[in-house]
């Protein structure tokens, strides 16, 4: 039997710690890769609905959508039992005045967020059937066109005037 010459005895300890390290960045990697494979990849912060004010029977919704992947999300369609209809909307300048419209959808690009705020795209609420009274909140249920859905409570807050 011939001795290893220490060199290669050495080479090997240093093979043998590097598969180690390998082997350690390796499962790193894969916990790395499931905590995002199962984070969820969109967020809704800030959100409120508007008090309905005397005489009034319709109100709208406001948050700020985060889409936190590298693929373009769209906000698809909303669902609510507090009012008779929950539309997606928008506001435009026609003439020189601000008018609501429907829209098919609101789009989350890549990596970024949306504010649905008074003066722009908001949850409409149409014809609610209580009134919504300030310190309450209702559930809003949010579909997106990648299947997911997303489920919020909403605190019920007063706003003065639409801008
Ligand atoms: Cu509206």
């Amino acid at each position: 039997m011939q001795a290893i010459p220490p060199a290669a005895k050495a080479a090997g300890i240093l093979a043998q710690k590097l598969m180690k390290t390998v082997t350690l960045l390796l499962f790193a990697g894969l916990l790395l890769l499931s905590t995002q494979v199962f984070a969820n990849l969109l967020t809704v912060e800030d959100a409120y609905v508007r008090a309905t004010p005397p005489n009034s029977k319709n109100s709208a919704a406001f948050m700020v959508i985060k889409n936190t992947s590298k693929k373009e999300v769209k906000l698809i369609a909303t669902g609510s039992d507090i009012a008779d209809r929950v539309e997606l909307h928008t506001h435009l300048h026609v003439d020189g005045m601000m008018k609501m419209r429907q829209v098919d959808n609101v789009i989350i690009k890549a990596e970024s967020s949306v504010s649905l705020q008074p003066g722009g795209y908001h949850v409409m609420f149409l014809n609610v059937k209580q009134p919504l009274k300030e310190g309450q909140s209702i559930a809003l249920l949010l579909y997106f066109n990648n299947g997911e859905q997303i489920k919020i409570n909403v605190p019920i807050k007063k706003i003065n005037v639409y801008k």
